[in-house]
């Protein structure tokens, strides 16, 4: 009998076509690899050395206002520019080129150093959020910006530069690769089967229950069934929107409330301060209509047993297929249970 708890089997994920190798007779192997450090667990609520923290000076000397709640900047080392000409290089369609030009900004959720999404209250994330719809509308409404992409990098092993909560936007003329696979999927699965595919796959791990990690009025917090990460997680809006700038109030609210418990359910995991990489998936601003876009965002932690042990996509998964050791339905399990 084939057992799909114990033995080796390979997963569809169908938002991006890719397979993911699902080993979970591996989680018995021993360590003797890398080990991380704990990330500094106390800080100070005003950190004078941190470029985010309220009156400190930023590289190039320019100075944060007394904010008292978000605080939204242009990125100092910003990887996309506004106002780069159109131009594109190819030679013989084998050396392909083309410039993108773009903006990138920096936004402090809260004037505190030492708070993150778990510790902060949920008026102070509402704040937040609405601050993204008001960068994704902005950034969004310059004909030039296609696609508006905000991520959180949480922890130094994440190659978060600096502990003071705080995430990145980079609105860039182009949809970026990861986006775009989606989009590819979203519009396939319409075109096929007429429905929305993560309307559908919403509705379906909730009947199942055996990945979902919480859920509220408006959206669901699931370890998809594909996931690639240990302890991955997708959030998704339970009514089919587009982007977060269709969010209700109501809608906002019950969007701090979920990334208020995904984060705190990482922090008792391992009872340390939880790196991941998350952010959202939404429509194109490119003018478009997208109606086959649903909003959702996606948390990428890196742990794998320990606050200190971490999985590395190297090896066969660099060069053949991600592949994973224990299977979502346990991560949801003990998510469910942190
Ligand atoms: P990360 O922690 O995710 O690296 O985000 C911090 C960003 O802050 C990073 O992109 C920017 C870096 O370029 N930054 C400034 O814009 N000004 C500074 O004075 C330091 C860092
Ligand atoms: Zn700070």
């Amino acid at each position: 009998m084939f057992d799909w708890n114990q033995d080796p089997h390979r997963r569809l994920n169908v938002l991006t076509g890719e397979w993911v190798l699902v080993s979970p007779h591996r989680t018995q192997r021993p360590w003797q690899g890398q080990v991380e450090k704990p990330a500094p667990e106390m800080q100070p609520e005003f950190d004078p050395t941190c470029y985010l923290c309220p009156g400190n000076p930023r590289a190039g000397g320019v100075r944060n206002p007394q904010y008292s709640s978000t605080f939204v900047f242009d990125n100092d080392f910003a990887a996309l520019k506004p106002g780069i000409r159109a131009e594109r290089f190819g030679l013989d369609d084998l050396l392909v080129a083309e410039s993108e030009p773009g903006t990138c900004r920096v936004v402090c959720f809260s004037p505190k150093h030492n708070l993150t999404i778990a510790g902060m209250d949920l008026a102070d994330l509402r704040q937040v959020v609405d601050t993204w719809v008001d960068q994704y509308r902005s950034l969004g409404s310059d004909p030039n910006i296609g696609y508006v992409q905000i991520f959180e990098n949480r922890g130094p092993m994440m190659g978060a530069s600096n502990p003071h909560p705080h995430c990145q936007i980079w609105a860039s003329h182009t949809v970026p690769n990861e986006p775009s696979r989606e989009q590819a999927s979203l519009v396939a699965w319409r075109e096929r089967k007429n429905t929305c595919l993560l309307c559908e796959y919403a509705s379906l791990e909730e009947l199942e229950g055996k990945r979902t990690v919480d859920s509220n009025r408006h959206f669901l917090s699931v370890v998809p069934f594909w996931a690639v990460w240990p302890f991955e997680i997708m959030i998704v809006a339970r009514r089919h929107m587009a982007s977060i700038d269709q969010l209700t109030g109501e809608e906002r609210d019950a969007l701090a409330d979920i990334l208020k418990r995904a984060t705190a359910r990482y922090d008792r995991l391992f009872e340390a301060s939880f790196p991941y990489s998350m952010g959202f998936h939404q429509k194109p601003t490119d003018g478009a209509a997208h109606d086959e876009w649903h909003l959702h965002l996606h948390f990428y932690p890196p742990l794998l047993r320990s606050a200190t042990v971490r999985k590395f996509l190297v090896g066969y998964e660099m060069l053949a297929t991600p592949q994973r050791d224990i299977t979502p339905e346990s991560a949801a399990e003990r998510l469910r249970s942190a």
